[in-house]
């Protein structure tokens, strides 16, 4: 795919023209995106072609990841950075006068997730297609990606977030790929050559059409393919929409991603949704294998990997059972096997709040057929535990047990493969969380510590770092990231360090700008650039943050003069709709920003930033300008977090609690490099067996603590009544403060003294920093994926 300046040029004026019939001084931004990313898409559909039919030839083993959620943010840049055109298409857009970034930002972010789990996917869907391995992505196609949040007199508000308004360039509808999925109604059993086979009545039918986007490698020619599904009704079947109702059921299937994070509303229609994508995921599988392939389903396994994200997919167990046996005809041990074989899952929380339980009688009245066919596993499973475990662990281990189907038990037992997303997590969940399973089967069990797109984080968000590195330890990093380790020669080389420095300096002054536009808050770019993004969540700890800004408030009030490095609190986050909790602190953080931010007496000394809707592109702004990176949950609740490897990546220190990914980072950087505090997780275990933890004689012996917990109740911050009195409360009452948010409170405050006192000394800063940049190859998502590679799916590479 190579393409010299002039070529571009050329190209890009003829096709405003051939399509458009505009000149380029005609042409809007808008109409200049989308004729750049069509001449993208041209050139990537050749090797997209390519890719598929190799894949087919060659009867490479393919995986798909299954995943409710994708978030590959906006990707004319990083396509064309994969494809290697970004360069000269950024020179050839500045000869023909046009601000190219500008163009990059007509583009809506695909936003069809919620977070860390939905970003994690896309990034293993570049990982993979830049390792060259026939990976590809199958989920759903909102029509409404994640709300849009705003802030309204400090109040989070939502609004629809309608991504597909203006088109989107990227996908392709595959009409020809259509498959029917089947909900409702009643069914029976019926012998037919020495079968059952189910017999339906007054189901329906819902017609799945496959959209396809390119995942396109790094510069390696590999397109693989991201499908999301929409739902329609099918032509055949329009009679049996009578009512209003039927017809919005179907349209409410792909209208809106569900905005929870970490915590189930346990809604009917998620149900659907689950069973929709993983239904129409497998037929095309199934179709495609049998199609191409032109192997017996019993060695489906050699040449298919199905991989479940959570266990929102966790119903593909039983639906790929269904197909073998009732479309395919298997009996249940060689369905059984083959389909153990073929999937794997990955957990990727530890709260029990989270876990995906869903009510019989739902799963009964939405997809019977599926609902007997888990019956039918659980009944087998607790049959071969009968004798050998003893009744309470039958209770404890079997998938369905009071009235509920527990997702999480279904996908262990139908999985040859489980593993955690951070070596602790993984622990945590072998030692505690499913030590049951962990008994059953070990060989099951295994760790694959997250990772992250570091070209997306670096390359691209970050040109100004990525210079530095080019210049002095070559550009191999982007290929090979565990490169990134040069740069520690360096860490002693003032020159070197003077050039991030002054990086950093450049990129900090750019947000300031940007916060300047957003939100009219003046910030200088000399003080800390404090970052904490991510979902709002009690667990994640918004509110620590918030107490520390409140305590240091309090301070130059009493002593103006207070000897406090300035500092810019700068915050993303949105919290689920229904979440209260996280809305009060919302709220409060904004109120608590408009305080200290229009206060004379606090100078430049601390300013507080609250960015609205916070999502990739927002991310890919704030976090090259970072100092500081803010992981701080409480030990054993973040099951890795990510932010926390792109923000040391690009040369943020990091505040941590020995938490997630973050016990790792501290193993790499050494102690000396990063910021930790707080509880263990065994601490934290040990006062849960002990239940020995009273926020409250915090909130009465620490007079430091007593003072900041009461600006919540006595006016010291404005307009918070109701929310400032709810955070009150979460705090002292009795079995209060879940999260130990006061017993972490003074380590914390310890641990960010440290953060001040280094930070007057900038030569150490940047070493320290070049130290985190050094290390972060250890977090590439393009590792991650070999190991996934290795262990669990097995597949070999392109050539
Ligand atoms: F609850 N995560 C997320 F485990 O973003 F399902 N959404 C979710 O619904 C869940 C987890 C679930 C996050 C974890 O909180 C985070 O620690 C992790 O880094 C990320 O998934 C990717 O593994």
């Amino acid at each position: 795919m190579s393409l010299t300046k002039s070529q571009f040029k050329q190209n890009f004026k003829r096709r405003l023209k051939d399509d458009l019939a505009l000149d380029i001084d005609e042409a809007s931004y808008f109409d200049m995106y989308k004729v750049l990313a069509g001449m993208v898409k041209s050139a990537y559909n050749q090797n997209w072609h390519h890719t598929w039919r190799s894949y087919d030839q060659q009867h490479k083993k393919q995986l798909y990841y299954f995943s409710i959620e994708f978030l590959p943010g906006r990707m004319l840049q990083s396509n064309l950075f994969n494809m290697g055109w970004l360069e000269i298409v950024k020179d050839g857009m500045k000869e023909l006068g046009v601000d190219f970034e500008k163009v990059v930002e007509q583009e809506n972010d695909m936003a069809l997730g919620n977070g860390g789990l939905g970003r994690l996917a896309s990034s293993f869907m570049d990982a993979l297609a830049s390792d060259g391995y026939a990976g590809n992505g199958n989920g759903i196609r909102y029509k409404y990606g994640l709300f849009k949040q705003k802030f309204i007199d400090g109040y989070q508000v939502e609004l629809p977030n309608n991504w597909l308004n203006e088109g989107n360039v990227w996908e392709e509808r595959r009409e020809t790929h259509s498959v029917l999925v089947r909900f409702g109604g009643q069914v029976y059993l019926q012998p037919k050559n020495g079968q059952l086979k189910p017999v339906y009545e007054g189901s329906q039918l819902v017609k799945a059409v496959p959209y396809d986007t390119g995942m396109v490698g790094y510069e390696n020619g590999v397109v693989n393919t991201l499908r999301l599904w929409d739902a329609e009704i099918p032509e055949d079947e329009e009679s049996k929409y009578r009512t209003i109702d039927d017809l919005r059921r179907v349209e409410d299937l792909t209208s809106v991603l569900y905005p929870d994070d970490s915590t189930e509303d346990g809604r009917r229609m998620r149900i659907r949704q689950e069973y929709f994508f993983v239904s129409a995921g497998l037929q095309s599988i199934l179709n495609h294998y049998l199609e191409k392939y032109d192997q017996p389903l019993t060695k489906l396994d050699q040449y298919v990997a199905v991989h479940i994200n959570d266990t929102h997919p966790s119903m593909a167990i039983a639906e790929l059972m269904r197909l073998l046996m009732d479309e395919h005809g298997l009996g249940w041990e060689d369905a059984w096997q083959v389909t153990v074989n073929v999937m794997s899952y990955t957990n990727h929380t530890i709260m029990a709040e989270a876990m995906e339980r869903w009510d019989i009688n739902m799963m009964q009245q939405e997809v019977p057929r599926i609902l007997q066919i888990i019956q039918e596993i659980d009944r087998r499973f607790v049959l071969s535990l009968e004798g050998k475990y003893d009744q309470n662990f039958i209770n404890r281990t079997r998938i369905i047990a009071n009235n509920q189907v527990h997702m999480a038990h279904l996908a262990i037992i139908g999985s040859h493969s489980i593993n955690g997303v951070a070596k602790l997590h993984t622990e945590l969940l072998k030692k505690e969380v499913l030590h049951d399973f962990y008994r059953l089967y070990p060989e099951r069990f295994n760790n694959k510590t997250n990772g992250v797109t570091l070209r997306r984080w670096m390359a691209i968000d970050n040109p100004r770092l990525a210079a530095i590195l080019d210049q002095e330890i070559g550009s191999d990093w982007r290929k090979n990231p565990l490169e990134l380790e040069k740069l520690l020669k360096y860490r002693s080389n003032n020159k070197v360090l003077d050039q991030l420095i002054a990086a950093k300096q450049a990129n900090k002054r750019d947000l300031a700008k940007f916060i300047k536009q957003q939100t009219g808050i003046e910030v200088s770019s000399k003080a800390i650039f404090d970052v904490q993004i991510k979902r709002l969540h009690a667990y994640k700890r918004q509110l620590l943050n918030l107490l520390r800004i409140v305590k240091l408030y309090q301070d130059l009030k009493a002593n103006p003069n207070a000897d406090i490095y300035p500092r810019v609190f700068i915050f993303g986050a949105k919290a689920a709709p229904s979440y209260q909790y996280a809305k009060a602190v919302i709220k409060c953080i904004n109120e608590v920003a408009n305080l200290v931010n229009n206060d004379p007496d606090i100078h430049d000394k601390l300013k507080v930033v609250f960015l609205e809707n916070y999502n990739v592109s927002l991310a890919d702004r704030i976090i090259p300008a970072a100092d500081v990176s803010e992981q701080i949950s409480l030990a054993s609740k973040e099951a890795s977090g990510t932010s926390n490897m792109k923000l040391m990546a690009n040369g943020a220190l990091t505040v941590a609690t020995m938490d997630g990914a973050n016990i790792e980072i501290h193993d790499y950087v050494g102690d000396d490099n990063i910021f930790t505090f707080g509880l263990s997780s065994q601490e934290v275990y040990r006062y849960y067996a002990d239940n020995s933890y009273h926020a409250s004689e915090y909130y009465e012996n620490d007079p430091v603590i007593h003072r900041v917990v009461d600006a919540f109740v006595d006016g010291t911050i404005p307009n918070i009544s109701m929310e400032g009195r709810e955070i009150f409360e979460s705090l002292v009452q009795y079995n209060g403060d879940q999260f130990f948010v006061l017993r972490d409170f003074e380590s914390y405050l310890k641990a960010q003294d440290k953060v001040d006192q280094a930070y007057r000394n900038p030569k150490h800063w940047a070493q320290m920093s070049l130290i985190n940049t050094a290390n972060a190859g250890h977090f590439s998502s393009d590792l991650t994926i070999d190991r996934y590679v290795d262990d669990v799916w097995k597949l070999t590479p392109n050539k």
